[in-house]
């Protein structure tokens, strides 16, 4: 049994966080840990062509997507957030399917590469490889909540490389001009592949960039959870209040190299990659969970083992799924006409049919701008 201590002042409390929803936190960032070190297994044993890593940034996309409403607010995340992702309801079985590119793969039945997160029913919206491409996205998606007067706002998340691409600027900007309901989070983990922070920008931290949209920006520690949290629910609340977006910059680290295809060795010192290790979060929420009471001495490394078995039981059925039809090998990388003869299989496929259905039945509303005019 758990031994309780006397819980006082404790952080969690004053944020509004029950017992439940720590244990949650704690058991979604082991998942995405549980997940990323099998698919780094599997890739070096030749089953998984290529692989995005999430280690180190667990505890900042969790403390963040924790804030949001699932079934009613929006994500748009970018490669490295299988963590934020998991928050949202994709599940490991989710993720192997795309890291194995099957039909049944909730993001693009295979046809992305894998961490390209999407999901129509989740809420989740798919990005480009090209980096920030989904900064503009995440405004026009907040501009349309606004205007159709919608109660809900979009959690979007990229990295200190995106924010110095021209689609960044853009996005910020118009959202801070129509203080659309949007929150902007940056995963500083300082690399843009091998380019560091100072080849990047000639200001201290991301979130000074943040007056020059006329909003908020805040610095975090990315591997404290509840901080995360914290920033995000305020920023949350803001946006629902009609009071506009907000720029999170989460200070954190990857463990692991860039991609399965990336040699970190060859920009950053062992010294400095083994300093962060120490700071992992999942170390530092599972004292917090210990000193809380809510875990036992040592609890972790059964939650760990636990989780383990669960996600090797997910890739095992993963791998096992039906492979796609060589005949489908076109659909939904040419023109739908061309590929509806090739007669795809698969969830993915039952649920873009009924997404043309609807598409074709809808009228487009013209937006007009806040002076009427139309554009
Ligand atoms: C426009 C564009 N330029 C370059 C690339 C190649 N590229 C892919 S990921 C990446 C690094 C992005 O770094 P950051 O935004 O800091 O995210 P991190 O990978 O560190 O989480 C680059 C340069 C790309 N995909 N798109
Ligand atoms: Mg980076």
């Amino acid at each position: 049994m758990a031994t309780r201590v006397e819980k006082g002042e404790a952080r969690h409390r004053s944020l509004g966080l029950s017992e439940e929803d720590l244990l949650g936190m704690y058991r979604t960032m082991v998942t995405a840990r549980m997940c990323d070190e099998a698919q780094f297994r599997l890739n070096r044993q030749g089953r998984a062509p290529f692989v995005v890593p999430v280690s180190g940034h667990e505890g900042c996309q969790i403390g963040t997507a924790w804030a949001l409403e699932r079934g009613r607010d929006v994500i748009v995340p970018y490669y490295r957030d299988m963590a934020a992702c998991l928050v949202f309801g994709l599940t490991p079985q989710d993720v192997f399917l795309g890291v194995f590119g099957k039909p049944d793969d909730p993001s693009s039945g295979g046809r992305q590469m894998p961490a390209h997160w999407s999901s129509r029913k989740l809420n989740i919206i798919t990005g480009s490889s090209p980096i920030a491409t989904q900064i503009p996205h995440a405004a026009g998606i907040a501009y349309a909540m606004k205007y159709r007067g919608e109660d809900a706002v979009v959690g979007c998340w990229f990295g200190d490389g995106a924010t110095s691409e021209g689609d960044w600027h853009e996005g910020l900007n118009f959202s801070g001009i129509h203080k659309l309901p949007v929150i902007w989070v940056c995963e500083n983990n300082r690399y843009a592949i091998s380019v560091p922070l100072s080849k990047q920008m000639a200001v201290k931290q991301v979130s000074m960039r943040a007056a020059a949209y006329g909003f908020p920006g805040v610095t975090v520690d990315g591997n404290d959870v509840l901080g995360c949290y914290e920033a995000m629910k305020e920023a949350v609340d803001r946006a629902r209040a009609g009071d506009g977006p907000t720029l999170i910059e989460c200070m954190t680290y990857r463990f692991h190299p860039h991609t399965s295809d990336d040699d970190d060795r060859t920009y950053r010192s062992r010294e400095e990659v083994d300093e962060a290790k120490r700071n992992d979060p999942i170390i530092l929420f599972g004292r917090y969970l210990v000193e809380q009471g809510l875990l036992r001495e040592g609890q972790e490394d059964e939650v760990r083992a636990e989780l383990k078995q669960e996600v090797d039981r997910e890739v095992d059925r993963a791998w096992d799924a039906p492979d796609a039809d060589p005949e489908s090998a076109l659909q939904h990388v040419y023109a739908e006409a061309a590929a509806a003869s090739h007669g795809a299989t698969g969830a993915f496929q039952d649920e873009e049919e009924e997404r043309l259905e609807n598409v074709s039945s809808e009228v487009s509303p013209t937006l007009e701008d806040e002076t009427g005019d139309r554009q």
